[in-house]
């Protein structure tokens, strides 16, 4: 095996390696660069634009953590819509829900959602499922043409680099409000507090410009940069930091449970006094 690594640059002066297996496929779609590698220490891992998006490894962190936190802090949540999310995690965790009745993905790069059906069928395991209608095509318009009501958002971005700038701005939290019902919900990843605190902030900001609830919560996901990494939810209605009364709790995952649910929402103080 020979000796190469795949370089993450995260600030000029640091950066994280891994050492690669393989590199197993490599294209420019019409959107980005899509690169699918196989490390030695974390599984295969989904590269866009030089960004780390998923490692076999720990995907599981950040898709149970994007999904049944605000899947359980809603009382019926029946429609959902992915905006991005086209490896299939997000929609992974969404199909476990029997509460759901119809989910809309719109992901705006077909060949992410191809390459992952290829190359990571346990992500990408849930296209099938008949609960779905998968759009290809820009979110940002989505949101803005739609005419149907949701009850939850989700939007599993990339960094707000590129196409994915406009995700983080208040006009598509705007569009996104108006298109939940009277106590509907987003939730959106809002990146690293430390090495992006520029767009952790912003989110914060934007999202509070228009919902009259938000709130913050957290993981660790070992392979993305490194320390905590922030979910921001703006609320309609509910307090997100319980699980609703009724709603009982999935059980046999790898990471989320109940305690883990209300645990995520508390932060350190120098996050808290970065929104504060
Ligand atoms: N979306 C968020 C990835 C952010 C990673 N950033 C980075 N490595 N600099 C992940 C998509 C998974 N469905």
């Amino acid at each position: 095996m020979g000796n190469y690594w795949i370089y993450e640059n995260h600030t000029e002066g640091y950066e994280v390696r891994w050492k690669l297996k393989s590199i197993l496929h490599e294209e420019k779609t019409a959107f980005q660069k899509l690169a699918v590698v196989d490390t030695l220490e974390w599984g295969k891992a989904l590269i866009l634009d030089g960004a780390l998006q998923i490692a076999e490894k720990d995907e599981f962190i950040y898709h149970e953590m994007i999904v049944h936190v605000p899947i359980h802090a809603h009382p019926h949540p029946e429609r959902v819509l992915i905006i991005g999310g086209g490896d299939g995690g997000t929609l992974r965790e969404v199909v476990r829900h029997a509460t759901v009745k119809k989910i809309d993905m719109v992901e705006i790069d077909e060949r992410v959602v191809k390459v992952s059906q290829q190359y990571f069928p346990k992500v990408a395991s849930a296209f099938d499922d008949p609960r779905l209608n998968l759009h290809i095509g820009d979110g940002i318009k989505y949101v803005a043409e739609t005419t149907q009501e949701y009850d939850l958002v989700i939007v599993d971005s990339s960094d707000p680099v590129g196409p994915a700038v406009q995700l983080f701005s208040r006009d598509f939290y705007q569009s996104i409000y108006s298109i939940l019902a009277e106590d509907g919900m987003v939730t959106v990843q809002s990146e690293s507090p430390i090495f992006f605190e520029e767009a952790f902030r912003s989110v914060h900001k934007n999202m509070g410009a228009v919902f009259p609830k938000v709130n913050i919560y957290l993981a660790s996901i070992p392979t993305y940069v490194s320390g905590p990494w922030t979910f921001t939810i703006g609320s309609k209605k509910h307090n997100p930091v319980k699980i609703q009364g009724d709603r009982t709790c999935l059980s046999g995952l790898k990471y989320y449970n109940e305690s883990v649910h209300e645990a995520a929402f508390s932060l350190p103080q120098f996050i808290k006094s970065m929104v504060g």
